[in-house]
């Protein structure tokens, strides 16, 4: 393998402090035992200023070597081809993890952030919440007979729809006891609050710089 670095932004404000998906590539590595360093492109210009490495204007990307790639899902799914932590190696664990993975960005998150947008730009009625709350509803009936969504064990499918399913808006939507205890068993996994930890301090530092 070759050296992981971990992109993000060299600053945001408060608001998302703590959700910004380099946490993904993070959490992925503390639970795989990855080490990585991390570097940043501005937050300011970053719509043109890093276009190369991110096509969109965003973060995060990682590196691996010579390797350069993009989306949360695509660099986690590639951190768990190295790492049977977080993808089992029998075919039906892999297809299963692969399944869930792409259910928590095509079919949760697809709704979920759409939905949010609506909410904090104040659009009455939000259009979309019956289609998040469907969402949501159906993920609470598999989470009530299940402890993780696949391989029966943590798998980088959870650590992608516990990341999608924690958004304050969208935990505070509805009351959903299952879903709710499996993002607590999740986010109390010492490889989140170390991967959040980190994030937060980072962010801290970059206030500490401004200074
Ligand atoms: N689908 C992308 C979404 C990336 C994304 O939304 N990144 C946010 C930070 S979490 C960002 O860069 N926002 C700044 C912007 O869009 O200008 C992924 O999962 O990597």
């Amino acid at each position: 393998m070759g050296a992981l670095t971990i992109w993000t932004l060299d600053w945001v404000p408060i608001g998302p402090r703590g959700f910004v998906r380099d946490l993904r590539l993070r959490w992925a590595c503390e639970e795989a035992g990855f080490p990585y360093t991390l570097r940043t492109v501005a937050f300011e210009g970053r719509e043109t200023n890093h276009l190369a490495q991110q096509p969109f204007g965003q973060v995060p990307f990682l590196t691996d070597g010579e390797l350069q790639i993009f989306e949360s899902g695509a660099c986690v799914l590639h951190l768990a081809r190295k790492s049977e932590r977080l993808m089992p190696r029998d075919a039906l664990g892999e297809a299963h993890t692969l399944q869930w993975a792409i259910a928590a960005l095509n079919s949760v998150e697809m709704v979920s952030v759409p939905w949010w947008f609506l909410k904090i730009t104040g659009a009455e009625p939000n259009n979309l919440t019956g289609w998040l709350e469907s969402r949501l509803d159906h993920m609470e009936k598999v989470l009530t007979d299940r402890e993780w969504l696949a391989a029966e064990r943590f798998t980088v499918a959870d650590l992608l729809m516990v990341d999608v399913l924690r958004v304050p808006d969208v935990r505070a939507f509805g009351d959903r006891p299952a879903t709710e205890a499996y993002i607590n068993r999740a986010t109390n996994r010492p490889a989140f609050e170390k991967a959040h930890a980190d994030q937060m301090a980072h962010y801290d530092a970059a206030d500490e710089r401004e200074r």
